[in-house]
């Protein structure tokens, strides 16, 4: 397998006019949401630090300063569990409890979690996210390489980094099949995912008296999830966390294999293997790794006919019927199939995901029965997903087509004011502003195009 620092360099996309600006923009907007140690993806809506938000904000914020970039994953992964598991959340104890919910009140980890290794010090929720930091902390590294050596970066991460992708490939190999299962809607990052319906209408919502939600209180109901969908959240998690986020123990109500999760510990595995050579050490067991992996991802997720990935349900052992954003991100999969790479572009480009007023993906089929232009995943643009397009389509050689996802996403980006996501009808902006990943990946197009090799 090729060596990430041996593969070609191709050029930035074109910026839109105005760029300094958008990048003094996107830089300020990071700045305000730094809290000393992390960066909170909004000063409102989402007052800790998330998981995969800290990775994307890292990839940004090393052209802003790369020693900060290291401690926003470093105080991530000072959170980590001792089996392992990243948490999605780590709560900021200066923040009060009802500012976001589910708080601490709700997770109590540092009890509930105490048998599976949770910190004690600490408060996070007890699930995950997708895991990206190892890709994250490889980019971070290769912005200043002296500055990561002298702080010992690599050495630190690297043990941290390689226990939590074998929490996921061990305790979550919940279909037997070699890939990571999550357990939660939360933990795939599309919440309210048209993908996650089939298999939440088995679970027994929460009753709406007995919890009261913090979001409504900064976001317009209709670009949230329901309250219906809320009480269904609210039952897993608690489940969860009654059987002390044992992964045996558990139920399980909810078990879904995501394309998008898996592929992304692909690319965290190529990362290890790059971290591992960088260090003077044999990253083969990694690149190994990541290969198997790829071959059960397209074994057990890809749909030739539809040509796109799709999630399985494990309780019926079914492929999801809808289609989601999350099944096109696999193109940031170097070893992907070329015909697999080549469907996928195709199905970019064709009426299901091909926006009329913006060039980012909406998170699910426009011709979907259940499509929803304003509603967080059930169809708004997001620009998280747009990155990892954009630079699965420069993985696979597709430069025009990332070109133009690039220059969409600077557009939207700027215009939205940094939008959490945008209706994909319309180009209007929705969720949260001065979101940080939307301001955080604006910035690393902007700046690390021209020089980064790939994948
Ligand atoms: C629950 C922080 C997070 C993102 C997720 C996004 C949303 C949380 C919520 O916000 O989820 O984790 O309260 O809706 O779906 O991807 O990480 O930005």
């Amino acid at each position: 397998m090729t060596s990430l620092a041996d593969r070609p360099v191709w050029p930035a996309p074109t910026a839109p006019a105005g760029h300094p600006a958008l990048r003094r923009d996107a830089a300020r907007v990071l700045t305000g949401n730094w809290t000393g140690t992390s960066t909170v993806p909004s000063r409102t809506l989402y007052p800790h630090q998330w998981s995969w938000d800290s990775a994307f904000v890292a990839i940004g914020l090393r052209h802003l300063s790369a020693r900060r970039a290291q401690r926003e994953l470093e105080t991530l992964l000072a959170a980590q569990w001792a089996d392992g598991r990243v948490p999605h959340i780590v709560f900021n104890p200066a923040v009060p409890h009802g500012a976001y919910f589910p708080g601490p009140d709700f997770w109590r980890s540092s009890r509930a979690g105490r048998a599976a290794g949770a910190p004690s010090a600490t408060e996070t929720s007890g699930m995950v996210q997708p895991p990206v930091h190892a890709l994250a902390a490889w980019l971070v590294h290769r912005a200043d390489p002296a500055e990561s050596r002298r702080r010992g970066f690599l050495t630190r991460l690297r043990p941290r980094l390689t226990a939590w992708h074998d929490y996921l490939l061990t305790r979550r190999d919940l279909g037997g099949g070699g890939l990571a299962a999550v357990v939660h809607p939360w933990e795939p990052g599309m919440d309210n995912s048209p993908c996650w319906d089939g298999a939440l209408r088995r679970v027994e919502p929460a009753p709406p008296g007995t919890f009261r939600r913090a979001d409504l209180r900064h976001g317009r109901a209709a670009d949230r999830p329901t309250d219906l969908d809320y009480g269904r959240y609210v039952r897993l998690a608690a489940d969860y966390r009654d059987a002390g986020y044992d992964d045996r123990a558990a139920r399980h109500a909810f078990a879904v294999e995501d394309p998008c999760f898996n592929a992304l510990l692909i690319a965290g595995e190529l990362a290890l293997a790059a971290i591992a050579r960088d260090l003077g050490e044999d990253g083969t067991a990694h690149t190994a790794r990541a290969e198997r992996l790829t071959r059960r991802l397209v074994a057990r997720l890809w749909d030739a006919e539809a040509g796109v990935f799709r999630a399985r349900d494990l309780h019926d052992g079914t492929l999801v019927g809808e289609r989601g954003v999350g099944g096109l991100v696999p193109l940031v999969v170097p070893h992907l199939p070329h015909a697999v790479a080549g469907r996928l572009r195709a199905t970019l480009a064709g009426p299901c995901f091909r926006a009329p007023a913006t060039r980012l993906v909406p998170s699910y089929d426009l011709t979907g029965p259940v499509f929803d232009a304003q509603r967080y995943w059930r169809g708004p643009a997001w620009f998280n997903t747009a990155w990892l397009i954009h630079r699965g389509l420069r993985t696979h050689g597709f430069h025009q087509d990332a070109a133009r996802l690039g220059h969409g996403l600077l557009t939207e980006a700027g215009r939205s004011g940094f939008a959490e996501y945008v209706d994909p009808t319309t180009g209007a902006a929705r969720g949260a502003r001065e979101f940080s990943w939307t301001a955080a990946l604006a910035l690393d197009l902007l700046c690390a195009g021209s020089e980064e090799p790939l994948p």
